[in-house]
């Protein structure tokens, strides 16, 4: 006998996509939607392919309704399943625990939602499949919720759904903690796991599996983003990505070693823009943040041009056609193309100044006299240029040590240039 079934998590639905919004031109309707694009994707592939069943294994919500809208396309979702003959099971999360979600609307009769008082067993007769799962009564949950699991059905396929960091998620807060051992002696044959966002077989004897998000909201969810099908063929295991994003998120870093300026870091930009569209944007609208690092001599001219850059490298990403990429953000992580060292073992003018502003960085009594001076100008300074520098935003919290070490490359490089 073979039977499949689609096991998702962390849908966060109409959570936002970060940083793209303000965007000039910016195809909001794409953006705004793309957490229930990607969810009907999902479900569109489960009516396809006529799965048996579909998990969805916490974090279904982001938080709280804004209003009923967001249950209603949930709602709506589950009725396609329906009327497909699909059920669906559901464990509520951290995000979408019951504590957290105010308002309430039924659910169509195919869709069985774990109770948050204790862990139960819903059993599908047809396939001698028995599933397990408790949701979370609070957002911070952190008592071991799978101890508590109901045993075992002999002789059907068990599924343990659960929302929970297991241990050692140090990205990840440690919600409902257990460990992989404790999941193992509970001999299910596959546990559907949420909360970790990223895509992760932790176990195949039995199958523990995260199938990540389904939609990278920012920058640090790059990649592809899906759920996973999962096959049983005469109670063997085979588990595959389902990718279903609609937005796909990518940090690009471009070593600036070669640029002499500006314009030359926009010239090595450019091309890896068009072949990162080539070869991971399978089709969809790339977000992508630009980080442009390594010993350059354009070190010094990029101080404080973030905004410059940024809008350079926007009008080349134009040029790949409409709505193909959006840069997030460019960050310039440059460092000077002269060696700290080599400008030390030489005994004039600018090793001294060099030495002279090492010391600066760390001499408490020039910092504060530094500090005091900046103040007042850096409250007055406009929101846009203290949002673009951020070397400004930290000395407007007290902080004047980055900016020291921040300006004191451009300033030697360009004394070196006047030699
Ligand atoms: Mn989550």
């Amino acid at each position: 006998m073979s039977w499949r079934f689609i096991h998702a998590a962390d849908i966060h639905l109409d959570s936002q996509l970060r940083g793209l919004a303000a965007y000039e031109g910016a195809p909001v309707e794409i953006l705004r939607t793309a957490s229930r694009t990607a969810f009907s994707n999902l479900v569109d592939i489960a009516i396809a392919e006529e799965v048996d069943f579909m998990i969805i294994a916490g974090d279904l919500y982001d938080g709280n309704w804004k209003d009923y809208n967001t249950g209603l396309f949930f709602s709506k979702e589950m009725a396609r399943l329906g009327r497909a003959e699909i059920p669906a099971v559901v464990v509520y999360g951290n995000h979408d625990a019951e504590s957290e979600i105010t308002k309430q609307l039924s659910l169509p009769d195919n869709v069985k939602v774990f109770s948050s008082r204790q862990a139960e067993t819903h059993r599908l007769d047809d396939l001698k499949v028995a599933l397990h799962g408790r949701s979370f009564r609070n957002a911070a949950t952190e008592e071991n919720l799978a101890v508590d699991y109901p045993d075992a059905v002999d002789g059907w396929f068990n599924i343990g759904v659960l929302h929970t960091a297991l241990e050692g998620h140090a990205a990840h807060a440690r919600y409902a903690p257990c460990s992989l051992s404790e999941l193992q002696a509970k001999g299910y044959d596959y546990w559907a796991l949420g909360h970790v966002h990223e895509y992760r077989i932790v176990n195949e004897e039995p199958w523990v599996v995260f199938p990540g998000n389904l939609q990278g909201r920012h920058v640090r969810e790059v990649g592809p983003r899906g759920a996973v099908m999962v096959s049983v063929e005469d109670g063997k295991v085979f588990v595959e990505r389902l990718i279903v994003d609609v937005v796909r998120w990518h940090h690009l870093e471009v070593d600036a070693g070669g640029a002499a300026s500006l314009d030359d870091v926009v010239k090595l930009v450019g091309p890896r823009l068009e072949a990162l569209v080539d070869d991971k944007a399978e089709g969809r609208p790339m977000a992508v943040r630009v980080s442009v690092t390594g010993r350059s001599a354009a070190h010094g001219e990029l101080f404080g041009l973030e905004p410059q850059l940024r809008a350079e490298i926007l009008a080349r990403a134009n040029t790949l056609g409409d709505e193909v990429l959006w840069v997030e953000k460019v960050c310039v992580k440059t460092e000077p193309e002269l060696d700290a060292k080599e400008l030390k073992a030489r005994s004039d003018a600018v090793a001294d100044l060099q030495v002279m502003l090492e010391r600066a960085a760390s001499d408490e009594a020039f910092l504060q006299a530094l500090a005091d001076d900046l103040a007042d100008l850096v409250t007055k300074a406009p929101k846009s240029l203290i949002d673009s520098v951020p070397e400004l935003d930290a000395v407007r919290l007290g902080n004047v040590t980055d900016l020291v070490k921040a300006v004191s490359p451009g300033l030697l490089a360009r004394l070196l240039n006047e030699e």
